[in-house]
């Protein structure tokens, strides 16, 4: 049975016949352990709201947000895999690491995604305070880990009508 998709704007792509077959890779920076723990739960309860099997939603760490693509790679190499959710937060410092991470971190999830022809969702957060982190991780600005799951399950759809 297909399944709608709440949050989704109409014209995207928001029906997938088999949501409960999918196999989901999230990975989770240990950097702003806070936040990310909160965008795991976010996105990991929205795959189980969509029918996501809790056996087929794999949870990985990785030490900074840095670190993502390399994952992501092993991950979407894998045959059984079909989306992988990359979640971290950089916060907004005083040395230039914010910009190379956030540069490497972007470049290396879309060439993961385009290497592998998997969606590999860009779930990290890259606030100038932690509060605005905070707000943004099931806080007063919603769960940007729900919205990476959505994402997820929408680019799942689109690949299914292609
Ligand atoms: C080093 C570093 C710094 C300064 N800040 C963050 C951050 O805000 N968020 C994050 O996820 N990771 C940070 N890291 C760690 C890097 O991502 C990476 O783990 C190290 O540079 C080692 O490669």
């Amino acid at each position: 049975m297909a399944t709608k998709l709440k949050n989704l704007s109409d014209h995207s792509a928001k029906n997938i016949s088999n949501i409960g077959k999918k196999k989901f890779a999230v990975i989770v920076s240990e950097w702003n352990e806070e936040v990310t723990e909160s965008l795991f739960s976010g996105a990991y309860q929205t795959l189980i709201d969509q029918g996501a099997q809790k056996e087929n939603i794999i949870k990985h760490y990785v030490p900074g947000s840095f670190e993502l693509s390399m994952a992501a790679q092993w991950l979407a190499a894998k045959k059984e895999i079909d989306a992988v959710i990359c979640l971290g937060c950089v916060i907004q410092g005083e040395t230039k690491h914010f910009d190379f991470i956030c540069d490497a971190v972007a470049h290396g999830i879309t060439n993961v995604s385009l290497k592998y022809n998997k969606p590999v969702i860009f779930g990290v957060l890259t606030p100038n305070t932690q509060q605005q982190a905070l707000d943004r991780a099931g806080g007063k600005h919603g769960n940007k880990g729900d919205e990476a799951a959505i994402t997820a399950i929408k680019m799942l759809g689109l690949a299914e009508q292609l």
